[in-house]
């Protein structure tokens, strides 16, 4: 099946070609994904744009964090993914952020106490995710750690506000996928499922096969994103583990729920939850 892409993403492909620096890169990119059809025939040149996007985002913070470039209120990137909280004064952020990571930020009803990026780390079964306060000033390099996110969470303790915020993000040119929540209706617990469902990732478990090995716990969770293969798997842990890869013992489940065990190969696509056990030669 042909991809045949509209206009709008050759458009967005000369914005790229023509970009100069990696920030505007990244937004062309952006585009070229949105418009680029969502079918069967374009999965493949879909997944290489995302892959290609994720590098750029990569490089372009960690050029920030070198000084180089990008701006000095840069995060350093930390985790398995970034989520920022964007919203007005008092709408609860810092609040927030302390509930899902048990940092230490000023929460006051004064207005605009946070005025630099408050960052903490939340844990979800084991993973990781950095968050991010971004101050209601809204200042454009604040804005621009929004731009290499992998998620912007919208606090919004008032109806309506979630429309001036993306008008905000607009303005800045950021087209980080987004959700919103609400601080004083939502428990914490409900929006860090929020958070984890919306950042499209699945956790596997490796298996340690060394059984006199007290130390190690049995398995241990590592997150991918949704679509990952045997291949993914073993490039995370490491790169000489494809090439000496044999086959992998994979603990799953079929569609009634029950537990059963499969050998695999390679291009096994994981499911959430799966538990793998790797063998090499
Ligand atoms: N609207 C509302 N506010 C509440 C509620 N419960 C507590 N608050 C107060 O809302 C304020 C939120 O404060 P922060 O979390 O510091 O807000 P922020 O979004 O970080 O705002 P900045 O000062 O700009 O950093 C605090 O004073 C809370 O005590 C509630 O149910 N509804
Ligand atoms: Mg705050």
């Amino acid at each position: 099946m042909p991809v045949n892409p509209p206009a709008e993403y050759y458009l967005a492909e000369e914005k790229f070609r023509n970009a100069k620096n990696k920030e505007d890169k990244i937004i062309a990119m952006e585009e070229m994904i949105r418009q680029m059809p969502k079918h069967h025939g374009s999965e493949k040149a879909l997944a290489d744009l995302k892959s290609k996007l994720a590098k750029l985002k990569k490089e372009s913070a960690a050029s920030s964090k070198k000084g180089k470039g990008g701006s000095k209120f840069n995060v350093h990137k930390e985790g398995e993914a970034q989520a920022c909280l964007i919203g007005f004064t008092n709408s609860g952020k810092s609040w927030l952020l302390n509930k899902l990571t048990g940092s230490k930020a000023s929460v006051s009803g004064h207005p605009y106490t946070t005025t630099k990026p408050e960052v903490g780390m939340m844990d979800y079964k084991g993973v990781k995710i950095q968050i991010v306060e971004i101050p209601g000033t809204f200042e454009r390099e604040h804005m621009a750690i929004a731009r290499t996110a992998e998620l912007i969470v919208f606090v919004v303790g008032e109806a309506g506000e979630e429309l001036k915020l993306e008008g905000i993000l607009k303005g800045n040119f950021i087209a980080t996928r987004r959700i919103e929540v609400n601080p004083w209706k939502e428990s914490p617990d409900q929006i860090k499922e929020n958070i984890w469902k919306s950042l499209d990732m699945m956790i596997v478990y490796t298996k340690k096969k060394a059984h006199n090995d007290y130390k190690t716990p049995a398995t241990s969770p590592m997150a991918m994103p949704v679509g990952g293969t045997i291949r993914d798997f073993t490039q995370r842990i490491h790169k000489d583990f494809e090439r000496n890869f044999r086959f992998a013992r994979v603990s799953t489940t079929d569609k009634k729920g029950r537990q059963l065990m499969k050998q695999v190969g390679l291009d096994y696509k994981l499911k959430n939850g799966d538990i793998v056990e790797l063998h090499t030669t």
